[in-house]
């Protein structure tokens, strides 16, 4: 994407854009009629919504609003419209029924090809159309990820399978980087799938800080749990003490304390929580509340992409944590290749350049930071994608977890959620101000 070509465009394009469409396939496919109309959970949408909408969102941007085509079906635009309908709502919808949705979104499809094979792509329009399909590829990934954690809260026998995510492939490092103090370039103005939110590059200064080198894992996790953490207020904020107490919040979401300790339960398999994985499905605050207890804090956004992206040797920043080669197996636990996030020391070669290890991949890290636009931020295309979310509502995540595709991810990547949520795949990493003699 990044030498644009037509040729190369449509090329990139119609690769990303087919493997989105196999990943939705086999979500949908996975399960019966019965469960795809069915809400596993309040806080989702029935899969067969995800499905159409995805089909819907390609008919409005690509088909439509690219291509200037007729409208196929303009009687369900507000069906799948996300702004008209709450998740829990829309079960009772009339909804397109399976058969339906399948033969909805395979029609879209083949219009939006023969949109990318026969629009005059040169100037201006390359650079419009090629933001437009790559937003569509990353919209249909985003909606994958939202069906895998529907699969994570369905109940019943497993029906997704994957390989096992490779074991811890390097010896024992410090536990900490310290990341010095000066200023890094947050964002990009270059990148041309980046959403808005990402935009532009801009300077910021970040102060010296400390930051794990991994994602806090499982077995540092049940010290604070076993340690009396979910029953102490002391560690936790406000806001988040009162969510623990009305829910009635004792441990990760999927776990379940069992004579010999802590089970969980991961897309139907039934299993003892593995100690050297990172925590997942913990919402923003118990992040935080684990966080205090440890003595330390959660990063903020700008650390984290500091941490990720900037290059010491060069001043420069990266387009991801190795480097700015698209992301490969080697790289980061991403694309639903494995059901599960893998050990930390298992991608050695995903480090940034400052050694910190699993930033991409495996699972979104909660930061610090609300929702806000970078300096000189312009809504793009429309101001319901990102600044309709601006605000102190929201939480940053960052890096992506296993069920990410690597065209959704980046080093600027910018993802956000209340700071209630736990059914994400979200952990998190902590960070710390240094003590006065760390500082130079
Ligand atoms: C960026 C993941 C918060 O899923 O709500 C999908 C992405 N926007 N359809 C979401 C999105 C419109 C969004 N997140
Ligand atoms: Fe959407």
């Amino acid at each position: 994407v990044r030498d644009l070509s037509p040729e190369a465009l449509r090329e990139h394009t119609a690769t990303a854009l087919g493997r989105a469409r196999e990943r939705s396939v086999a979500l949908t496919d996975a399960v019966d009629d019965g469960e795809l109309t069915r809400q596993h959970s309040k806080l989702m949408s029935p899969l067969v919504w995800d499905l159409a909408h995805i089909g819907s969102q390609e008919e409005l941007w690509l088909v439509r609003d690219v291509g200037g085509r007729e409208p196929l079906r303009p009687d369900i635009d507000d069906l799948y419209d996300a702004f008209q309908h709450a998740r829990a709502d829309r079960p009772a919808l009339p909804l397109l029924g399976p058969a339906e949705a399948r033969a909805y979104v395979s029609e879209v499809r083949e219009k939006s090809f023969d949109v990318l094979e026969r629009a005059p792509l040169e100037g201006s329009r390359l650079t419009e159309a090629a933001f437009a399909f790559g937003m569509i590829a990353q919209h249909e990934q985003q909606h994958d990820e939202t069906m895998l954690a529907t699969h994570q809260l369905r109940r019943g026998e497993p029906v997704l399978h994957a390989p096992e995510p490779p074991p811890r492939r390097m010896g024992a490092v410090a536990p900490e980087v310290l990341v010095p103090a000066g200023s890094f370039s947050m964002g990009t103005s270059v990148e041309p799938w980046a959403l808005d939110n990402e935009r532009p590059a801009h300077e910021v200064h970040v102060d010296a800080f400390a930051l794990d080198v991994f994602p806090v894992t499982n077995g540092q996790y049940v010290a604070f749990l076993d340690g009396g953490g979910y029953s102490d207020p002391r560690w936790w904020s406000e806001a988040g003490w009162a969510y623990r107490s009305e829910h009635d919040i004792s441990a990760p979401r999927f776990w379940r304390r069992e004579p010999g300790g802590w089970w969980r339960t991961r897309f139907g398999v039934h299993e003892p929580v593995p100690e050297d994985e990172p925590v997942v499905h913990v919402s923003f605050y118990e992040a935080e509340a684990y966080a205090a207890w440890a003595g330390k804090r959660l990063p903020t956004e700008p650390e984290w992409e500091k941490a990720a992206r900037y290059d010491p040797a060069t001043g420069r920043s990266l387009r991801y944590p190795w480097g700015d080669d698209e992301p490969g197996v080697e790289h980061a636990n991403l694309g639903q290749r494995h059901l599960r996030t893998a050990v930390v020391g298992a991608y050695p070669a995903g480090a940034s350049p400052l050694g910190v290890h699993q930033l991409i991949g495996d699972v979104w890290e909660w930061t610090s930071s609300d929702f806000s636009a970078y300096p000189g931020f312009a809504a793009f295309p429309y101001r319901e994608y990102s600044e309709v979310f601006f605000g102190p509502e929201y939480k940053m995540l960052r890096g992506g977890s296993f069920g990410t595709d690597a065209v959704a991810i980046r080093g600027t990547f910018r993802n956000w959620d209340y700071p209630i949520r736990r059914q994400i795949f979200a952990g998190f990493r902590c960070a710390r101000d240094l003590r006065p003699d760390e500082r130079s």
